[in-house]
């Protein structure tokens, strides 16, 4: 391409990107002002006013630069599309689909026929209920298959098994799919495009799943996120849980507590790793706390305080204070019973035995009468505090704090394109 052609693309970029920064700055108009919604338009304003500045001066001097139209492009996305991401972590069956089911207060995903969670899934609320699902296009997919590792046994088995093979041509670069659901649906729908029963699931990247009936404090630009198996056989799916730790605004570790530290060290390292820049972003949730050995007698209190000590150092949390408060334990498993309380008494009898709780004859009553004690054990309330509480009250002055130091990073490539092109002119 000649200069002067990608010189007038980026040209018509700017025009664009022109028109896109106008459009934000009428939609912020219209809305309603919180205090938080106000201190977000300040800072939105200011970005605008500057990107406007930087691009007129770039426009005068005839800078097409590409790149830099594109991280702009990517800029005026954020604005336009601000998304606050509590992204769920972990080794594979370590709980976080029964975690995330008892956040939301429903089982959206179906943990019993889905022995992985293979796709992105991503839950918002929203008006009406809907799924979107987007496929793997073809360089993906590519590079999905080239990265697969040697042992991938399990995979290649049920990849025959599903005859994916023939069905591979229909899904892949097949293009979003977005329908409306009846809410009781979802949890169908969700498992037709995931569950490892149907061949579909292979070639399908994203879910994405808009519900009605979530919480009010859940606003519509706080999305939680379902991520793939840390060291999945596949590693570019893993390659996706990691991108989402550097991505998203909060994570959420699980570790299943029955497993052992030194088992689970290597992928706490990746995501502090991919955390530098903010480690109070990550909680580590030890799922499965009932399964400790008398865990409210002390052992829960014990191996707490073993992560602590562990998790402490500079390479992780940074601060004993810190680690206290990021490390809680849960039982998502006893808790989705206890939503369900009459159905699972028998069940829920054997956990109250196993907890110690004193629970004598075969009275249904003596049950019921624990089941707050049970809901409490089970922690999810907490957590359900700490992410209302600790996130999403402040979800839009976080997203301005890292909006910002984008923000930053991309006046500086301004800034620098500005200046090659005065030392190119004065050596001409
Ligand atoms: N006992 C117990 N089982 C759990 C708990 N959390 C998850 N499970 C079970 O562990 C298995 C894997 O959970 P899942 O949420 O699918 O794991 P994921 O692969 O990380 O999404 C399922 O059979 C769950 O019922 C828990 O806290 N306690
Ligand atoms: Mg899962």
């Amino acid at each position: 391409m000649s200069e002067t052609a990608g010189a007038s693309l980026v040209q018509d970029a700017y025009e664009e990107q022109k028109n896109r920064i106008d459009n934000i700055v009428n939609e912020m108009a219209s809305a309603e002002d919180t205090e938080e919604e106000r201190v977000w338009k300040e800072h939105v304003d200011k970005y605008l006013k500057e990107i406007e500045r930087y691009q007129s001066m770039i426009k005068l001097l005839d800078i097409g630069d590409e790149e830099l139209s594109q991280r702009t492009s990517v800029f005026l996305d954020i604005l336009e599309n601000p998304e606050f991401e509590i992204a769920f972590v972990g080794t594979i069956k370590t709980g976080k689909s029964t975690l995330i089911n008892a956040l939301l207060g429903h089982n959206f995903t179906p943990t019993d026929v889905t022995p992985e969670t293979a796709a992105l899934t991503k839950f918002r609320r929203s008006e009406k209920d809907y799924i979107k699902i987007i496929f793997y296009n073809e360089e993906e997919w590519k590079e999905l298959r080239a990265s697969k590792s040697q042992n991938a046994v399990e995979y290649n088995d049920l990849y025959k098994r599903l005859g994916a093979e023939e069905a591979a041509p229909k899904w892949i670069g097949h293009e979003a799919i977005k329908k409306e659901l009846d809410g009781t649906e979802i949890e169908e729908k969700v498992a037709q495009w995931t569950s490892s029963k149907y061949a579909e699931h292979f070639f399908v990247k994203e879910v994405e799943l808009g519900i009605s009936t979530l919480p009010e404090w859940f606003p519509p630009q706080v999305l939680f996120v379902d991520t793939p198996g840390l060291f999945d056989a596949v590693q570019y799916r893993s390659e996706i849980a990691e991108k989402y730790i550097r991505k998203a605004d909060a994570v959420f570790f699980c570790v299943d507590v029955q497993r052992t530290i030194r088992e689970e060290h290597d992928e706490i390292q990746t995501v502090f790793a991919n955390s530098n820049d903010n480690k109070s972003k990550v909680h580590i949730v030890a799922t499965h706390w009932d399964k400790l050995n008398k865990p409210i007698v002390d052992n829960w209190k014990k191996q707490k305080r073993f992560f602590v000590e562990l998790f402490s150092n500079a390479n992780f949390f940074g601060s004993e204070e810190l680690a206290e408060k990021n490390i809680l334990h849960s039982s998502a498993y006893m808790y989705n019973l206890c939503n369900h309380f009459d159905e699972n008494i028998d069940e829920l009898e054997i956990f109250a035995r196993t907890l110690g709780l004193s629970v004598r004859g075969d009275d249904d009553e003596k049950i019921r009468g624990l089941k707050d004690q049970l809901l409490e054990f089970t922690n999810i309330e907490k957590i359900k505090k700490v992410i209302e509480t600790e996130l999403v009250v402040k979800y839009k002055q976080l997203m301005v704090d890292r909006i910002e130091k984008i923000y930053q990073e991309l006046v500086n490539n301004y800034r620098q394109g500005i200046r090659e092109k005065r030392l190119e002119n004065e050596s001409k």
